[in-house]
Formats: C-alpha cells, structure tokens, sequence
C-alpha cells in the first residue's frame, strides 16, 4: 500500500484568535473526512488549546512548534513535551532554523528535545538543513548527516518514529525554493542515511520545507524520496494549504 504522505503546517509565530478560527474552520471543511494524506498544523504554544478544540472530529492533527529536552522543574518559559500531549499534540517540531539560528540551538539540543517529544508518543518532526554559504562551499551533505546523525545517536532504536523535515535554510522565509531535483538529491542522503541506521526505516517521513506553495508542491511532491511538506507562510492561507494538501494525495 502506498505510504500516506504528511503535509504540516508550520505556523511559526502568527495567529490570533479570530485568525485561527476562520483558518481552522476552512481547513477542517476544505479537507473533508479523508484528506487522502495526513495533515496537521503545528500551532504558537498559546493557541494549541484553542485548535485542539476546533479540530475535535476532524482528521486535522495539532503540532508544537518546539518542545523541551526537560521534563518539568524550574526551566522558566519552556514546555514540556507531558504538557504539550495532554493537549492532544501529536507532532513537535525540533530544530527549526530559525531556533538553531536566533536561539544557538545545537545538534545536541536539538537530539534531546526529540528524545523528550518521543519518551511522550510526539513525533518530533526535526529539521535539517544548510545555510547558503555552506551551500556554495559544497558542505550540503556533510552539514545535513551531521544534523540527522546527532538525533539517530540520542535516540537508537527510537529512531524509526522520527519525522525529518530538510529545509534549506536559503529557501525559508526567502520565496526561494531548491528545485525538485536538489531537493530529491538530499533527501535521498537523508533516506540512505535512515536505511544504515534501522531497519524500520520506512516508516520515517522526510519532509521537504523551505517556501513549499501551492505552485511548486505537485513536483516536489512527485519526487521518490519526498515524502510530504513542512509548510510555512502557504499554510496561513486556507486556500493555497488546501491546495497543497490536495497535492499531496
Ligand atoms: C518555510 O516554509 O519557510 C518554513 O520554514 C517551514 O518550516
């Protein structure tokens, strides 16, 4: 049977109340009872409640957008992965690069926060990806093994309930995008790199992100070693994510 692909909305740090609502409602009701795909929306911590409640009945999943390598204690502003599930969260994005970038989240964080999200069921969805510069400096396999290979060593046999997302970190927030081959070439690293890791590795769903719309997902999409979308500002419009989302059956 053929695997189902994931397509995850990466809201990043946008939103309201009534924003959310109009956008939720349309999703959940543009997507049907069976969206041919899986789909969440990984939402700002504030608002996990409030989506968790509009989804109710839905296929529509709830993400974070973080998670901490902690469990509980004294850690002023951070959420725990114990928190985030009993909000029905089902997916924790670790090691975005906005986090790694503004934050100084390292590959070591980055592999516990994953451990974190999956001692609690959370599929972390963690993210990889090189900068322009090393990009250019042909560093693009080396800096994206480095990345998976810290969060394959933190977590073992685990490793096979992982989601990975490659971002190129030229193509965030950019409208830049990798074509589809460039995207294909590292994902295919990224699967060879999960195949020598476990033998389940089949089960792990690499992400393409970075400006993923609803003009270039059909041909990322059609891409052997693609198997869905972390998607950013697309997936504030209902209508552009719904057309992604149809891309994606
Ligand atoms: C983007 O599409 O820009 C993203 O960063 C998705 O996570």
């Amino acid at each position: 049977m053929k695997k189902k692909k994931l397509i995850a909305g990466n809201w990043k740090m946008n939103g309201g109340i009534a924003a959310n609502d109009a956008l939720v409602r349309a999703v959940v009701a543009g997507m049907g009872a069976d969206a041919g795909c899986q789909v969440a929306v990984c939402a700002p911590a504030p608002y996990l409640a409030q989506v968790q409640m509009l989804r109710h009945g839905s296929a529509l999943e709830l993400g974070a957008q973080d998670v901490s390598r902690h469990e509980q204690g004294a850690y002023t502003g951070e959420v725990s992965a114990a928190m985030l599930k009993e909000f029905g969260v089902r997916f924790a994005i670790v090691g975005h690069s906005e986090r790694r970038q503004y934050h100084g989240e390292s590959d070591a964080l980055v592999a516990d926060k994953a451990k974190a999200a999956l001692a609690h069921g959370i599929t972390p969805i963690v993210c990889v990806g090189e900068t322009l510069a090393e990009r250019e400096a042909g560093q693009t396999e080396a800096v994206v093994k480095r990345q998976l290979a810290a969060v394959i060593h933190a977590n073992g046999h685990c490793i096979s309930e992982i989601a990975v997302a490659y971002e190129p970190v030229w193509a965030i927030g950019t409208g830049r995008t990798a074509t589809p081959g460039q995207a294909q070439q590292v994902h295919a690293v990224l699967r060879a790199q999960l195949q020598a890791a476990t033998a389940h590795s089949d089960r792990v769903a690499i992400l393409y992100g970075g400006s993923m719309n609803a003009a270039n997902a059909a041909s990322l999409l059609a891409q052997p070693d693609i198997d869905g979308g972390l998607i950013g500002g697309a997936s504030l419009k209902a209508a552009d994510f719904l057309q992604i989302i149809a891309a994606a059956r």
